[in-house]
């Protein structure tokens, strides 16, 4: 990894009729953090430079746009956010699936449904961050956090797929679902999901292999 390693972060649009996609926020804050020197990713690891990066909630175009940025920005490391309404942890994704099955629409009105993400590909790749690792050390932190298996078969997971597929196979990348952030039933607060991934981003600067600590889902 560079000493001061570039780190894309992307954010959504709003979609499904909400006005609002809170993973823009935890995008945002981070990379205000690290204008301030803020973030625990730079006590760490030094000098890092945020790019960031806001994604429409479009099939086609979002997967086009994170890669047309890595062409150009060639950051060392890509961590994707998205919303998924109703959940109660961060989630970290380990999983993109060869799979796109839309429910709704997305916002350019495209509903595919059992589809591949990239014809021919294989059926799911993993994600490359230190999910184990993260996992961790955001559970440490009092963060309520999960590993999980099913990024769904949206937008997010389609992202996350074609992030894996086409990236560069050395850089790592991988996808961050969190919760509403606000209202009073809210399981995490903005400021708890800026800090989750913000450990995410630490742990994954690290090289070398995940940990291997028994963090499996039994169903
Ligand atoms: N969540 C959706 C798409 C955009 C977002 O923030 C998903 O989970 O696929």
């Amino acid at each position: 990894m560079n000493p001061s390693p570039t780190v894309l972060l992307t954010g959504f649009e709003p979609f499904a009729g909400m006005d609002h996609n809170p993973s823009w926020d935890v995008v945002t804050d981070l990379a205000a953090a690290a204008a301030r020197t803020a973030l625990h990713a730079q006590q760490v690891h030094g000098e890092i430079v945020v790019r960031t990066a806001l994604l429409p909630v479009e099939f086609h175009a979002s997967a086009e746009l994170v890669l047309e940025q890595i062409a150009d920005t060639a950051p060392d490391l890509v961590i994707a956010v998205g919303l998924a309404a109703g959940i109660d942890a961060v989630r970290l994704e380990r999983v993109g699936l060869n799979l796109r099955d839309a429910r709704i629409p997305d916002n350019a009105g495209h509903q595919p449904t059992e589809e591949p993400v990239v014809p021919g590909g294989p059926p799911a790749m993993f994600s490359t961050l230190r999910l184990k690792a993260a996992h961790a050390a955001i559970s440490a932190a009092g963060i309520p956090v999960a590993l999980s298996l099913s990024a769904g078969s949206f937008v997010c997971n389609n992202l996350l797929y074609a992030l894996l597929h086409a990236g560069p196979p050395s850089m790592p990348a991988g996808f961050v679902h969190v919760p509403e952030l606000s209202g009073a039933g809210s399981p995490v607060s903005r400021a708890q999901a800026v800090r989750a991934v913000d450990l995410l981003l630490t742990e994954s600067l690290h090289q070398g292999p995940d940990l291997k600590v028994p963090a499996g889902l039994l169903h």
